[in-house]
């Protein structure tokens, strides 16, 4: 078996579970490089995040090399990094319900799928190795297979950027409104303001995320797709309203945790950034 696994190279062939292996890992720190790439090619302020995605995407690369290069000890740190990549960036999951943002759906689409076949594989060329074997090379059909996979997967993120291209909603006269309000670094900005009944206002998400503007007093919920624009016709119903995105806030100021029960570490990670625990919300006062 050993010699029909030397290339014609005279490199050392890999076998099918350590590709494969190495294949997710670089899937799942292309995740984090793409939400980098996103704040990039959207202006955001990616400086508290910068140090967390270049973690993740530093230690998917390495773990692939290191899998792609040595060993079983090197399958396990696949292991453990693919674990790890896969829970500190959970979140990213959420966005493959999100077709048609692509920064939310296309790193879910990396991740998940990334995670499971870096897992598995890995496994899978642990046991093949404690057999006394590197496990086979893969076969024609395999190829195959994954090149399918593959296609699919850039297919579906084509599509998701096809989508969010042509979703992009603007208004056609934006002077008209008496108020406008931006999301940006995931922020509203005024975060309070007044209006009167009746008029509108200009929400514009200036994010490479989907956001919603959203008011449940008062039946409001605009879904704003990356770079979208929408006008909002404000009911004649007096009152301060609190206004949310229901992604990256939590639904009602009551259920957030109050501050004082937080420990500490908690709301340093907080303070520091940390993806958790947005609350993307303002209040807007009718008159
Ligand atoms: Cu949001």
């Amino acid at each position: 078996m050993g010699e029909i696994q030397q290339s014609m190279a005279g490199g050392k062939q890999r076998s099918r579970w350590t590709t494969l292996a190495t294949i997710g890992l670089v899937m799942i720190g292309l995740a984090p490089a793409l939400m980098l790439g996103a704040g990039l090619a959207y202006g955001m302020d990616t400086s508290d995040q910068l140090g967390f995605f270049s973690i993740v995407l530093g230690a998917a690369l390495i773990a692939a090399l290191l899998v792609w290069s040595f060993g079983w000890w090197a399958k396990v740190i696949g292991i453990v990094v693919a674990l790890g990549g896969a829970g500190a960036m959970f979140w990213t999951a959420f966005g493959l319900t999100q077709p048609a943002s692509f920064f939310d759906f296309v790193p879910g689409l990396l991740l998940v799928p990334g995670a499971v076949i870096a897992i598995v594989s890995c496994i899978a060329a642990i046991v093949a190795g404690r057999r006394g074997r590197t496990g086979p090379r893969a076969t024609g059909g395999e190829r195959i297979l994954a090149r399918v996979v593959i296609g699919l997967l850039v297919l579906a993120m084509v599509a998701s950027g096809l989508l969010t291209y042509t979703g992009r909603e603007t208004v056609a006269d934006a002077s008209s409104a008496d108020q406008t309000v931006i999301a940006k670094n995931f922020e509203f900005e005024p975060v309070e303001f007044a209006v009167d009944g009746g008029d509108t206002i200009l929400v514009q998400n200036n994010d490479a995320f989907l956001h919603t503007f959203t008011v449940d007093e008062l039946d409001i919920n605009v879904e704003l797709g990356p770079g979208s624009q929408a006008l909002v016709t404000v009911p004649d119903r007096s009152g301060t309203y609190r206004f949310y995105c229901i992604p990256h806030s939590a639904p009602t100021p009551e259920e957030a945790e109050p501050e004082e029960n937080l420990d500490p570490e908690a709301v340093l990670e907080d303070e520091e950034g940390g993806e958790e625990d947005f609350d993307m919300s303002g209040r807007m006062t009718i008159s």
